[in-house]
């Protein structure tokens, strides 16, 4: 007999428990199961809300779309599941509409459930605390609905596709600053490096421990967040086709380098510099790098940062160098690598304290001395070059004319200019060098003659979505990045999914979706895009950062971009995130990213191998440090007074170039989505701004992706593919029945399924059909076995 209900709590457990038993032991939901269900939940809510109900299917409150969708979820499984599927979905909408009116996403927040699925979309909420559910085995291989939402349920579904579609899969995790995107990416590397059981201890080792090496280098505290990733990362794990982890390679895109020489107010350079501070000075090895223990470094200055405490003394950094010299270790870099990259390191900071003073002289005012000698030896001594040679290369510049190269001095404020841009493009390739060195030890062995070419899982982490007081050409590359990952998210979800209803003539209602290919068009379109606009411009020698704003106000006609009155240089963008306004000071300086041949000359006669390959070694597609370059080969005599033949690449066209790359390499995958949440601007546990993470939900698209999951069909399967995985639910095993829309409906129909749609060629279903449908063959086929293993041993 069905079990009895005395009036229970909504949802309670007592509640789940009566609903739980009638599914599972396949009682039907006779009618007055329905009565008293409806009566339940209409009289509960009508008692408790004073609502009617009318008002209640109207009661999808935008803040509780997110939760409802995950319960709705459960609910229609479990139903289909015990093939309930008379309970009409009118009621389960309900119930979970009831449901989440009494818990709203943000008690589940409070609760620790961050996690939740929309359709097949993680939605992760940043929980800003350490939480102890990240060592749990049970999402290995299983499904998705017995356990609750986990990321790592979705390093399991990337993993499992990608064994049993032999396809390459991509995690595309995106959010805005602070979000949680790095520790998501953390958390999926860690998971598949479980799943990808590696024969070897060391590999797996290796692999956990790139995230934190190349993080160290490109992460830096910003006013929003303590570990904000200032580079782009797409980590690439790579398995054999038996799903075995075999190697790793990560491709860095746009690294901050501007944040080497400068730092805005309340931020930090990159973590690395205050580690190797802290750590060498525990080692008692500053003398030896030439760093003070007295005086802080001028590109380490930052209002109230004080050198002693907040530096050399600090505990953590100390720890943390540690660490990471730990990690160089592991991955296999080796010592005299480590003792250069030090230097180098150590060389940057020297550099910025070289200082410069006019030189007074009746005939010439615009020259330049240096006016500390000893540092200017420091650096030189550091990178193994001759001092001379460097004080030449900074103080001065050769210019050629009709064909005779003539030394020109440096103003002192040119001098400082190519100083900082020897410390940027030093920094820069050094980073690149790291990832390039990391990818050589990590790229999985060959075997000639093997013919396991394997699969990959690719991980995106870029820097998200930012919105400072002051914003300059880093943040509008950025959100540049964002905009684009923002659209291919469209593309995948809608455009593409609704392309195919009308193409195969199914009725679905089609969502509407805030498309954002107008922004791309105002930022990447030729010629006459955003950036193909900053590029002329700073092709002039005579422009100016205010003919650079101007050229964008005579030629960007659209209402997305404005420019405000009385902001100098200052221009606005409604990004599919919000508004921004830019400020253009700097935006050409920015993009030209020069350092003079001079100084590439000079660092390739150095006598420390690496700073030598960090000026020759060819640039890899993905590193993207810009420099003037000379065309000369780079065994040059050691007087680097020619320039010839310059080539120049801006930084805009590379980044273009590098966002393309980029979605070459996610569209080769079938794509996963996580969104990460930030849950307040305080970085506080449990505390769930409602009006924030609704304005996340909506910018991003989850509502109407919510809609689009409930209404339409995640799964679209070909005829022929249909009939050959499921004919077996309507037709005899040994049958080989016609590919027709007929014999597709006739399965549909022998399972008691409903609310799919046929196409012209491909039959449309939503996951809780596959799901069904998949469950009622691994049946049959038991049966099969069963009955065979049966008539075996009654013929033996
Ligand atoms: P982001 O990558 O999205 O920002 P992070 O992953 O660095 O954001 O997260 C910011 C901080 O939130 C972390 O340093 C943690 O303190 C906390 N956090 C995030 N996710 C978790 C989690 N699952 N468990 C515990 N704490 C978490 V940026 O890189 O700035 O866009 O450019
Ligand atoms: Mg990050």
């Amino acid at each position: 007999p069905p079990p009895t209900l005395h009036q229970p709590e909504l949802w309670s457990d007592e509640f789940n428990d009566f609903i739980c038993k009638c599914l599972i032991k396949d009682f039907e939901l006779r009618p007055h199961v329905l009565d008293l269900l409806q009566h339940v939940f209409i009289k509960q809510i009508v008692d408790r809300e004073k609502i009617l109900q009318k008002q209640l299917i109207e009661l999808i409150d935008l803040n509780q779309q997110i939760g409802v969708v995950d319960k709705t979820r459960y609910c229609r499984n479990r139903i289909c599941m015990c093939s309930l599927s008379k309970m009409s979905h009118f009621y389960v909408y309900l119930c979970s509409e009831l449901y989440y009116s009494s818990l709203s996403s943000s008690t589940r927040y409070g609760q620790d459930q961050i996690y939740t699925y929309v359709g097949d979309i993680l939605i992760a909420v940043n929980p800003f605390h350490k939480m102890e559910i990240y060592t749990s085995q049970m999402y290995i291989g299983a499904k998705r609905t017995v356990n609750p939402p986990h990321i790592f349920a979705v390093a399991d579904i990337a993993y499992q596709s990608m064994v049993s579609y032999n396809a390459d899969q991509c995690v595309v995790i995106s959010g805005e600053s602070g979000a949680g995107k790095t520790e998501s990416a953390h958390l999926l590397v860690q998971q598949l490096t479980v799943l990808g059981k590696a024969n070897n201890q060391t590999l797996q080792e290796k692999i956990l421990l790139v995230n934190s090496l190349v993080e160290a280098f490109g992460n830096a505290c910003t006013v929003i967040n303590d570990n904000s990733s200032r580079f782009g990362k797409y980590l690439e794990m790579k398995f054999t086709c038996g799903g075995t982890v075999v190697g790793a390679q990560i491709s860095e895109y746009l690294l901050e380098k501007s944040r080497v020489i400068h730092q805005a107010v309340g931020e930090r350079n990159f973590h690395i510099f205050y580690y190797i501070y802290a750590g060498l000075a525990d080692r008692k090895k500053l003398a030896h790098y030439k760093l003070s223990d007295s005086k802080t470094p001028k590109y380490l200055c930052n209002e109230h940062i004080k050198l002693g405490p907040d530096i050399v003394s600090n505990t953590f950094y100390k720890e943390q160098f540690d660490a990471v010299e730990q990690c160089f270790k592991v991955i296999g870099f080796t010592l005299e690598e480590l003792g250069s990259v030090y230097s180098t390191l150590a060389a940057i900071l020297n550099s910025g304290d070289i200082e410069f003073s006019p030189v007074a002289s009746e005939h010439q005012t615009d020259k330049s001395n240096i006016s500390n000698i000893s540092v200017l030896e420091n650096v030189a001594s550091l990178l193994c070059i001759r001092s001379d040679e460097l004080q030449e290369a900074l103080t001065s510049h050769c210019v050629v004319a009709r064909g005779e190269t003539i030394v020109r001095p440096n103003t002192v404020e040119k001098a400082a200019e190519v100083r900082d841009a020897m410390g940027k493009a030093l920094y820069g390739r050094l980073f690149s060098w790291i990832v390039n060195r990391i990818n050589a030890l990590l790229r999985p062995d060959s075997h000639p003659g093997e013919d396991d070419k394997g699969f990959n899982i690719g991980i995106l982490d870029i820097f998200g979505f930012e919105n400072f007081k002051k914003n300059s050409f880093e943040q509008l590359c950025i959100n540049i990045a964002n905009e684009q990952i923002q659209f291919y998210f469209n593309q995948h979800i809608f455009a593409w999914e609704q392309d195919e209803y009308l193409n195969e003539e199914v009725d679905a209602r089609m969502i509407e979706y805030e498309d954002n290919r107008h922004l791309l068009d105002l930022f990447l379109q030729k010629p006459m895009g955003m950036l193909s606009l900053l590029d002329e411009e700073s092709r002039f020698p005579q422009a100016t950062d205010q003919t650079l704003v101007e050229k964008f106000g005579d030629n960007l006609k659209t209402k997305s971009f404005w420019r405000p009155k009385r902001v100098d240089l200052g221009f606005g963008i409604h990004h599919y995130a919000g508004k921004v306004i830019y400020n253009a000071a700097g935006f050409l300086a920015k993009n030209r990213d020069l350092l003079p041949a001079d100084i590439i000359l000079l660092l390739r006669s150095s006598e420390n191998e690496l700073v030598r390959k960090l000026v020759t070694h060819p640039l890899t597609k993905t590193a993207l440090c810009l420099l003037v370059q000379p065309a000369e080969p780079a065994d040059r005599p050691s007087h680097p007074r020619e320039t010839t033949n310059m080539r120049t690449q801006t930084v805009a066209s590379y980044f273009r170039y590098s966002l393309m790359d980029l979605l070459s390499k996610m569209v080769a995958g079938q794509p996963h989505f996580v969104r990460c949440i930030k849950p307040n601007n305080d970085r506080q546990a449990s505390k769930f701004d409602r009006e924030k993470v609704l304005v996340q939900l909506r910018y991003t698209g989850v509502l109407e992706t919510a809609k689009i999951r409930r209404q339409g069909y995640s799964h679209r399967i070909p005829f022929a593919n249909f009939m050959k995985r499921y004919y077996i639910l309507a037709f005899h095993a040994h049958e080989e029945p016609a590919v027709t829309q007929e014999t597709c409906s006739a399965v549909l129909e022998k399972a008691k399924l409903e609310n799919w749609a046929m196409g012209k060629t491909k039959v449309f279903l939503k996951y809780y059909h596959v799901e069904h449908l998949n469950l009622m063959v691994q049946q049959a086929t038991q049966r099969i076995i069963l009955l065979q293993a049966y008539v075996r041993g009654w013929l033996g």
